[in-house]
């Protein structure tokens, strides 16, 4: 039996707010991992034991704090976690990672190399499925795993020889050994419900500060919008769908096993500000993580009736697109509990939705956000500002469809054109240097544009100054 640490690096912490939610990806490999006799935890290194949280602003304030962590690599906090890695005492320790945490991985698993060299790394997740060169960077990591790790962690944790496992890539006398991408699992259903209970690090009665609500019931993401890694992370023509009973057997374990026991009241959230100012009465809502939840039409209805059918009487909140969005489907979300649709608009500006091959236009989406409105579903509107080429007359379109929208909630994200997207390659190939940025700057938090120096500033500031709208909002952040 190994024992297994499944890490989620600190983030938000460094941005001086936390994120405490289970994360999905290493959830499902732990589970994955102890079914089949193993001894696997997670170790969420973003987790804080407080419900107070840095908003939204905070965040974009606090870019100079976050910089100086990578800068101090001896800084207490990088050993807080180090130490906490080694009282688990080890055989393995796997980090998940998006672009934006390399650093952090490159930090914290030299430390654990130095201290006990015993100790086997691997990494996993989007950004390490996307840069076949990663081992280069992570030099105290051993292996680095593409795509889906279920299978390949357990393979290497059963010893079999790394060289021969799909989807790992590992280190050979002059060069990486690149074993491939994996064949996809096909049956997403049969996997094990995530791990929700093996928390390294927090006691019994903190566990309550967990959000445990995540599921995830699609894999991948048929659309191809050139600022989204999913499309490359993820096949886009394997996009695996679970079924609405296997669905709603997860919901029914959640509610049963969990949802009884505690009733939340906080959010997991980095940027609610104080817990006074989430309007809602407590933190007992699905979340639905897929990128577009509403991909399938007939199989989202089918999976909102049965909700509706067995009285499970579970609020959720999901991802959608508004084209997807139809008065049957509006109406089903509103009678089966939603508390939020989570809308990505991205912009107002025709011209920008088509560079970006969003696939949708102002209109479609005007549509799809009255079609909820009438139906009585809140939901939020995310937008991005800072594409390259955009104007300030595009920003502008954005802000006044913005406001005709009223939205419940308003996230306003300056583009950070994350590694593995179409347009980050577009980018490079019309030469910007964004390889020479530090990984850590890819997230959307960053204070100016990364690639756009024709939005003016009283513009972009105007774009940002929507975000007052929300202290309008009846039910705040959800
Ligand atoms: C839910 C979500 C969030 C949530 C929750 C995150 C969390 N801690 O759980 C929130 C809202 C907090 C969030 C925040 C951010 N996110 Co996010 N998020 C997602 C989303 C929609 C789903 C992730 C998920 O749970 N999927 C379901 C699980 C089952 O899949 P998975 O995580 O990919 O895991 C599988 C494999 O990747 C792999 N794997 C994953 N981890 C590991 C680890 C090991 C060791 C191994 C071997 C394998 C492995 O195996 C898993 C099972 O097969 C994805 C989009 C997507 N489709 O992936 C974006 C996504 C991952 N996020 C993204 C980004 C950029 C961010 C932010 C930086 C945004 C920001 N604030 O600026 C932050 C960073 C947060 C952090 N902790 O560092 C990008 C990453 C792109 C990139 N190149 O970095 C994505 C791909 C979205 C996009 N549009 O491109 N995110």
């Amino acid at each position: 039996m190994a024992k297994v640490l499944l890490v989620n690096p600190p983030f938000y912490r460094l941005l001086g707010s936390h994120y405490n939610a289970n994360s999905l990806g290493i959830a499902y490999i732990a589970s994955y991992l102890n079914k089949r006799g193993h001894d696997a935890w997670l170790y969420n290194a973003d987790y804080v034991s407080d419900k107070n949280y840095g908003n939204l602003k905070k965040l974009f304030q606090n870019f100079t704090n976050y910089k100086n962590y990578f800068k101090d690599t001896d800084n207490a906090l990088w050993h807080e976690i180090k130490n906490k890695i080694l009282s688990f005492k080890p055989d393995w320790v796997g980090y998940t990672a998006y672009t934006a945490n390399i650093s952090a991985i490159k930090i914290i698993s030299e430390k654990i190399r130095l201290m006990d060299s015993a100790i086997k790394q691997f990494v996993g997740g989007v950004h390490a499925t996307l840069d076949k060169n990663l081992l280069e960077t992570l030099r105290f990591v051993d292996y680095s795993i593409q795509r889906e790790g279920e299978e390949a962690v357990f393979a290497l944790v059963e010893n079999k020889d790394p060289k021969t496992i799909p989807g790992v890539i590992s280190r050979g006398k002059n060069s990486l050994i690149n074993n491939g991408i994996a064949p996809i699992i096909k049956d997403i259903n049969a996997l094990p419900f995530p791990e929700r209970e093996k928390f390294w690090g927090v006691s019994e009665s903190e566990k309550k500060n967990i959000d445990v609500s995540y599921i995830n019931t699609i894999r991948g993401c048929p659309y191809k919008c050139t600022y989204c890694a999913s499309p490359s992370h993820w096949d886009r023509r394997t996009t695996r769908l679970r079924s609405p009973e296997s669905v709603i057997e997860e919901m029914v374990h959640l509610k049963e096993n969990y949802w009884k026991a505690t009733k939340f009241d906080y959010s997991a959230s980095a940027n609610i500000g104080k817990k006074e100012t989430l309007k809602i009465e407590d933190n007992t809502i699905v979340y639905f993580v897929d990128d577009v939840f509403t991909i399938h039409k007939k199989r989202v209805k089918k999976l909102l009736r049965m909700i509706i059918d067995q009285k499970l009487k579970m609020r959720w909140k999901c991802e959608a697109r508004a084209d997807h969005l139809d008065e049957e489907l509006c109406e089903l979300m509103a009678e089966s509990g939603c508390e939020r649709v989570k809308l990505g608009f991205e912009s107002g500006s025709n011209r920008i939705l088509e560079n970006v091959k969003k696939l949708e236009t102002r209109e479609d989406m005007l549509k799809g956000a009255t079609m909820l409105k009438n139906a009585g579903v809140s939901f939020a509107a995310y937008f991005i500002a800072g594409f390259p080429g955009e104007t300030d007359e595009d920003v502008r379109r954005t802000i006044d469809f913005a406001k005709k929208i009223e939205a419940d909630y308003y996230s306003l994200s300056i583009l950070a054109p994350y590694y593995g997207t179409e347009l980050y390659d577009q980018l490079i190939e019309n030469g910007h240097a964004l390889e020479q940025q530090p990984w850590e700057y890819f997230f959307h938090q960053s204070p100016k544009p990364m690639v756009n120096d024709k939005i003016s500033k009283k513009v972009l500031q105007e774009y940002l100054s929507l975000v007052e709208l929300n202290k309008k909002s009846k039910k705040g952040y959800v």
